[in-house]
């Protein structure tokens, strides 16, 4: 009997702790004996979709290419875990609908912005701000919440141990 492949499509801000919790929960999940990949941005946005920017078009394109991706990873009985922005709502439905709802967990790690902007790890929201860089998300670009996420993480609660306990407690009840 194979794994079942499945997706953890993470969305939340910039600076939001997307990609430090997806690390931590792929490291649990392949202690677990679990066959694993991560897709992030320094994956992907520097190869795959090296070609695309952050305007609204760009954006829709690297998600659908990300869930073209993540779908092939799934077939192939991984967990792939997908930790982008996805500030669209319509295109983390389009995910899910071609990944197939039952194999897709979305995961919200909510950070509030003004938590995210006082971070600011890269200085991304401070040249935002200057307008040095435009389309950022929150400030020049949107960013839509989902309403009902599989899994919400609101790290305002949660340390990054407490979060990728729960994600993993999650996984482990709908037995992935
Ligand atoms: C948002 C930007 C932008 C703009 C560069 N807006 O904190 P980071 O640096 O490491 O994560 C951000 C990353 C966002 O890329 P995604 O592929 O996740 O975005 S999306 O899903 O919306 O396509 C940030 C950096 O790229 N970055 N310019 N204008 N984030």
């Amino acid at each position: 009997k194979g794994q079942r492949g499945k997706v953890l499509w993470y969305t939340g801000l910039s600076g939001s702790g997307k990609s430090t919790i997806a690390n931590a929960v792929d490291i649990r999940l392949h202690e677990l004996g679990k066959h694993s990949y991560l897709l992030d941005g320094d994956n992907v946005r520097h190869g795959l979709n090296g070609d695309l920017g952050f305007d609204d078009a760009a954006r829709i394109e690297n998600i659908r290419r990300v869930a073209e991706v993540a779908k092939l990873f799934v077939d192939a009985g991984l967990i792939v875990s997908t930790a982008f922005i996805s500030p669209f709502c319509s295109d983390r439905e389009y995910a899910r609908d071609l990944i197939g709802a039952a194999d897709f967990i979305e995961v919200f790690i909510d950070t509030p912005f003004e938590i995210c902007e006082q971070r600011d790890p890269k200085g991304l929201y401070q040249k935002a701000r200057s307008g040095e860089i435009s389309n950022f998300t929150g400030i020049s670009s949107p960013y839509e919440a989902p309403t009902t996420p599989d899994i919400h993480i609101q790290t305002n609660e949660l340390s990054v141990e407490q979060a990728t306990a729960e994600i993993v407690a999650q996984l482990r009840f709908e037995k992935i």
